[in-house]
């Protein structure tokens, strides 16, 4: 009994109407024909977890007698997208759902569009977790899935005047169906106050922590169904509490402010998703919000997922951390003082557990983005973590003098420990000497990585690095946000290809299938119609039929060059008004551009205002007769990619060489049968690779090109005064032209192209609009198109998130999947 799972209730229509109907009286306390749309899609999730709640524990009770290796993935993100598709995906209870749902007189689509989304992340580095839990789940993976629930998460972006301005996401404010909170599993977190040595009972000098406050991160676990194979997954997700709830003496003292405010000043550390997600900035709550959740996630794993009396010398044969990015690095010194301060290890044996324990994935090349805590700020919040790190550092400097004896530049290079411009612990070298293994997340940015980033712990430890390239969930990103797509694949090739992605090239010869490509083509154009409902509703935007759909949609930086998908933009409208283009020759296109910028990020936010207003002007100029349109729509989020992504026809992935360490969207977009066009960057040179050249339009600058027009010199000025067109398209903007005859309100993103351009946008124009110039050709050639869009879905199987957790798994984790 005491291990006995319960009941799921029957699969079947009657059976789920039933236990839905008890939900709504039980849980929402309202009969059918009193309930809210809110309360029937709560009670409508309570139906769904009924459904999965026996495998959970039962998967739970398996993996626990089984003593088998764990994943911990440690990630300060997790970008989830909506639950309620994705738990009756897994179920297989769509159709029992809306078989149900109609006969208590409900819409299932209607009660889906009412889950807020959980935003709990900021961009690739945040969904790439989420994909690699639900791909762990669905291969059989053990695995728990660590991280913070932000009570807000990334802000909800909205425009005035064309200007960011952000607003709160208040996601959790019509109930949160989804966690099981776990108020009384709460774990003790400490900060501050310093640290002490004392001779223990056996007469060795140790060394201890005398914190000086302390909060409680309480558990909210979620459920991490795998695709129609019985296993649930845990993904624990941590929410900082006052660890006593009010100083009594002090409210009756009368003063109530002062008495609340050692519980807010907890609850803030899990409050708020910081929304830079490419250069942290050295706050301190920050730190608070990363040291928070690996402590709490360490002492759950050391005390609750092993059996008493472990023997912690074998942790790794039962645990991997893997270390998504360098935000949960302060990991390996919490494990090393719980061994050595705690546990009573000496420090060589502390070392051999926790440098078998950590796995790290390095997510970026630019160097702004790799963290440095300073030694003021962490020895002021976790004095004795910052003792060990001089100690990792100091013996690891040892290591680097006897490898290469008489190097000391070397290994001034290689100290954790930076000493400009202030003292500071770069935690990307800790976790690359800590980790059993360190990997970049596509093959160029594993090699750049090795030869740029880290070259000098490259040649001292080759074997320690290898690459993963990303993948991306095809339940979600295929199977989910295109059912049409999906049904012509399962139709064609049977319905494996779900958890067996690369069966795809089964496609193949259905290519050159006329029949085969109408059904594709007819597909497209049903995605088109339903993103333009969806799009109607949402923005009030009104999208053209018949265009080419070119879509860019992702975070705001300069270096993924939204400008220079602006360039060609108002170049095209440039060559209309000046009359070097016909507007009867200008293909029918619609941009869309979906984009959130850090609300610091000045540069970011003049661009994005910029390019709503080119969209205002052009949107509303009859001489275009409606063949060019710009589209963006205010708060791009998962949601909006599941209808965005299976519409487009053209894919735009065109950072500067060198400078993306993947992109995942460019995978979800192949496999959904857009064209890419983009740059020899991260991901986009295997999907070139496998998709070949003729179905991919390829431009711009390579890394090696990029890296010597740097070495030489690079004058963006001298493009301006040498390419007729692209002055024009930049003279244009600087008219006032977009700006209501204000010439000056975009200075700062036209002078900083003119003068500074970091990402090279002007050197790679004109190359550029060539490659625009092939989109045109080829899209006026429809069966030749078609063929292309179905090829690249054909190509594409390798970009699951289940082959990369099989490479995972080979190259890093070395464990298998529970049989
Ligand atoms: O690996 C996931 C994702 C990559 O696909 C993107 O290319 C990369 O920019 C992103 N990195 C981040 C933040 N990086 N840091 N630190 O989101 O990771």
């Amino acid at each position: 009994l005491a291990t006995a799972p319960v009941g799921t209730p029957p699969f079947s229509v009657d059976g789920f109407v039933r236990e839905f109907l008890h939900e709504l009286n039980t849980n929402q306390g309202v009969t059918l024909s009193r309930s809210s749309v809110n309360d029937q899609y709560l009670a409508l999730a309570s139906t769904v977890k009924n459904y999965l709640m026996a495998r959970w524990l039962e998967t739970n009770r398996k993996t626990r007698e089984a003593k088998v290796k764990t994943i911990g993935y440690l990630s300060a993100e997790y970008l989830l997208g909506r639950q309620l598709g994705n738990a009756l995906l897994a179920t297989d209870l769509n159709d029992i759902a809306r078989q149900g749902l109609e006969l208590c007189g409900l819409d299932l689509p209607t009660l889906r569009a009412q889950e807020v989304e959980p935003g709990l992340g900021n961009g690739g580095l945040g969904r790439l977790a989420a994909c690699f839990i639900d791909s762990m789940a669905t291969m059989d993976v053990p695995s728990i899935g660590y991280g913070i629930r932000y009570e807000y998460g990334i802000f909800r972006q909205t425009f005035v005047d064309g200007r960011q301005v952000e607003q709160p996401d208040t996601w959790l404010a019509l109930g949160s169906p989804w966690e099981f909170p776990h108020p009384e599993a709460a774990v003790r977190v400490d900060f501050g106050g310093h640290t002490e040595t004392y001779v223990d009972d056996d007469g060795r000098e140790r060394c201890r922590w005398i914190p000086a406050w302390n909060v409680l991160g309480v558990p909210y676990n979620y459920m991490v169904p795998g695709y129609l194979n019985g296993r649930v997954n845990t993904l624990r997700l941590w929410s900082a509490q006052a660890t006593k709830a009010f100083d009594l003496q002090i409210f009756n003292a009368g003063d109530y402010a002062q008495a609340v405010r050692a519980q807010t000043f907890a609850e803030n550390i899990s409050k708020v998703l910081y929304p830079e997600d490419s250069t942290p900035q050295g706050k301190e709550l920050r730190l608070q919000q990363q040291y928070f959740f690996v402590a709490c996630s360490l002492r759950d794993f050391l005390d609750n997922e092993l059996e008493e009396g472990f023997d912690l010398h074998h942790l790794s044969e039962r645990i991997i951390f893997q270390l998504n990015d360098t935000h949960p690095v302060i990991a390996v010194p919490e494990l090393m003082r719980i061994l050595m301060d705690e546990k009573g290890f000496e420090w060589e044996e502390a070392w051999e557990v926790t440098k078998s324990c950590f796995a790290y994935t390095c997510h970026t090349l630019l160097p702004e983005a790799l963290e440095v805590w300073s030694t003021e700020l962490l020895g002021r919040l976790l004095p004795r973590h910052l003792e060990i790190i001089f100690g990792i550092n100091e013996r690891f400097l040892k290591e680097v003098r006897a490898a290469f004896p008489g190097d000391e530049m070397r290994a001034r290079r290689m100290s954790m420990i930076a000493e400009y411009p202030e003292q500071g612990v770069r935690m990307a070298y800790l976790a690359t000497v800590a980790g059993t293994k360190v990997n970049g997340v596509a093959e160029l940015h594993s090699q750049l990585l090795r030869d740029k980033v880290l070259p000098d712990f490259s040649q001292l430890w080759p074997d320690k690095f290898t690459n993963v390239t990303n993948g991306v969930t095809p339940r979600r990103f295929v199977r989910m946000a295109n059912p049409k797509l999906s049904e012509l694949i399962t139709d064609a090739i049977g319905s494996n290809w779900v958890t067996d992605l690369e069966r795809l090239k089964e496609l193949e010869p259905y290519a050159d299938d006329p029949e085969f490509q109408a059904r594709f083509s007819e597909i497209k154009a049903w995605n088109k119609k339903r993103l333009t409902d969806l799009l109607r509703q949402r923005d009030g935007i009104d999208l053209p039929s018949g265009h080419l759909l070119d879509v860019m949609v992702k975070r705001l930086h300069e270096y993924k060059r939204q400008s220079l998908k602006l360039l060609h933009i108002v170049s095209l409208y440039e060559r209309v008004l000046s009359g070097t283009l016909a507007v009867e020759d200008l293909t029918p296109r619609t941009v869309v551009f979906g984009a959130k910028a850090a609300p610091g990020y000045r540069m970011a936010k003049d661009t994005i205002h910029l390019i709503n207003k080119v969209a205002k002007v052009i949107n509303a100029d009859e001489r275009l007769e409606g063949r060019l349109k710009v589209a963006f729509p205010a708060n791009y989020n998962v949601t909006l990619a599941e209808k965005l992504i299976p519409a487009a026809d053209l894919s735009e992935q065109i950072s500067l060489a060198g400078m993306e360490a993947s992109g995942t969207g460019n995978m979800k977009f192949a496999l959904n049968g857009a064209l890419t066009i983009g740059t020899d960057d991260g991901a986009n040179v295997e999907i070139r690779r496998l998709v070949g050249d003729k179905h991919f339009f390829l431009f711009g600058m390579s890394e090696p090109e990029v890296a010597e027009l740097g070495a030489k010199g690079y004058t963006p000025g001298s493009y301006y005064e040498s390419n007729p067109q692209l002055k024009a398209a930049l003279d244009l903007i600087l008219s006032g032209e977009f700006s209501e005859g204000d010439r000056h309100m975009f200075d700062s993103v036209v002078y900083n192209l003119l003068h500074q351009d970091r990402f090279m946008a002007l050197a790679d124009f004109q190359s550029y609009i060539d490659a625009q110039a092939r989109v045109e050709a080829k899209y006026a050639d429809e069966a030749a198109w078609t063929r292309s869009a179905i090829l690249n879905v054909a190509r594409t199987g390798y970009f699951s998130s289940d082959r990369s957790m099989r490479d995972y798994l080979q190259r890093i984790w070395h464990t298998t999947p529970m049989i």
